[in-house]
């Protein structure tokens, strides 16, 4: 008898698998590495082209520009309002579990990792450079915000210019169904993807690692899941007219991919793929919210900067002024707009927001040797929140789409 598992059901068994293996083998299993790479890679390789074409078309199909305009204003103001809601919750969490409190630490792994000594963009910096020089830089460089503002242009001018410009308007149409069909070839190299990607980490990060920091990384998980039950549940039911159990399992696999890459972008594929055949997006409303929340929208990595913030002042038995959490707050809601969606993005964006409220950068080195497992948890949520953000915009645009989850 044949089993036949749906891609989600063959993904979850690739993510159950990778802990198993992961655990027993520890780092024996990095041999499945090069499986985690191939598949990083190739969903890498389709993010520009698949944004350019399906932004086009979403843009252009939109005949009515103010709809577009009302489109973009609810997306940045549920971006910003959930990323606040989340830095709160985040910070609630951690003075409730206090994991900074009486630990004393052989100071893991004390070199700060290179990315950690960037300097993240300001909001201002990113909302300038998402002007791009030359287009054809910007899509060969990947640059998520560029790509979307040269997309939204030549869709409204699309649009402006009417009949003539029929022909690229079908040409991109063309192109978008292609890249999709390719998102769906690239998918079913996912389940071994998974297992490269996670199953080595899981060997690399034994239980001798994480214990000292089991309260942090209990923090976050805690406070990730909490904003996505309470928050995400809630708007989805309340604006996007869906049960929260088809929201949370329609976006399941690239929530796991998430999981599993720590990348917004590298995911941003599959957040596409499942938020218009599991939720019922449009496309041209999925193909503007989610690119732009795969950038600028990241609640997981807020949440991650409030477990942070708290666990080295208690660490380091340094006292959080009112002022203070609210600076922590406003920084991270603005930090968050300039942090790119890229494994270890979070870890730069605390060097901004530990500088502004005066506390010590050495602390980044004490959480900097578990970045990855936070990342994990910190991105998936990122990119379920950019998917509940296309179904409160399509639920109040009345777009959606009723569909029974194919899958
Ligand atoms: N890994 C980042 C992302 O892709 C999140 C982070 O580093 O905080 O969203």
């Amino acid at each position: 008898m044949k089993i036949k598992f749906n891609l989600i059901t063959q993904i979850f068994i690739a993510f159950v698998l990778a802990i198993i293996l992961g655990s027993i083998f520890g780092s024996s299993i990095d041999f499945l590495k090069p499986f985690g790479d191939l598949f990083l890679r190739l969903i890498k390789f389709i993010i520009a082209p698949l944004i350019l074409s399906t932004l086009v078309v979403g843009v252009a199909g939109t005949s009515d520009p103010k709809q577009l305009g009302r489109m973009g204003i609810k997306t940045i103001v549920y971006y910003l309002v959930t990323t606040a809601i989340a830095i709160i919750i985040g910070l609630a969490v951690a003075f409730i579990l206090s994991p900074g409190k009486g630990i004393t630490i052989s100071k893991i792994g004390l070199s700060v990792p290179e990315a950690a000594t960037q300097e993240p963009q300001s909001a201002i910096t990113t909302i300038l450079t998402i002007i791009p020089e030359n287009p054809f830089m910007a899509l060969a460089a990947g640059n998520i915000l560029q790509i979307i503002f040269f997309a939204l242009f030549i869709g409204l001018a699309i649009t402006f210019v009417g009949a003539k410009a029929q022909p690229v308007y079908r040409f991109f149409e063309g192109f978008a169904e292609v890249m999709y069909k390719i998102t769906n070839i690239v998918m079913k190299v996912a389940p071994i993807g998974i297992l490269g990607l996670l199953a080595p980490v899981v060997g690399q990060y034994g239980l001798s690692v994480l214990l000292p920091l089991v309260k942090v990384i209990a923090a976050v998980y805690i406070a990730c899941i909490l904003h996505a039950a309470i928050v995400y549940s809630s708007a989805v039911k309340i604006w996007g007219r869906m049960s929260p159990i088809t929201f949370f399992k329609g976006i399941s696999p690239a929530a796991l991919v998430a999981f599993s890459t720590a990348s917004s972008a590298g995911t941003l594929p599959v957040t596409i793929k499942n938020t218009n055949e599991n939720l019922g997006v449009p496309n041209k409303i999925s193909s503007f919210v989610l690119p732009l929340g795969a950038t600028i929208n990241m609640d997981g990595t807020a949440i991650y900067q409030g477990v942070a913030v708290v666990f080295i002042a208690q660490f380091y038995n340094l006292n959080l002024s009112f002022t203070q959490l609210l600076t922590v707050v406003l920084i991270t809601v603005l930090a968050s707009i300039g942090t790119a969606g890229v494994p270890g993005a979070g870890l730069i964006m605390l060097a901004m927001v530990l500088t502004s409220v005066n506390m010590p950068l050495e602390g980044i080195a004490l959480i900097a040797g578990i970045d990855r497992i936070l990342d994990m948890m910190r991105t998936t949520v990122n990119i379920v929140g950019d998917a509940s953000a296309a179904v409160v915009v399509a639920g109040t645009e009345k777009d959606r789409i009723e569909v029974i989850p194919t899958e």
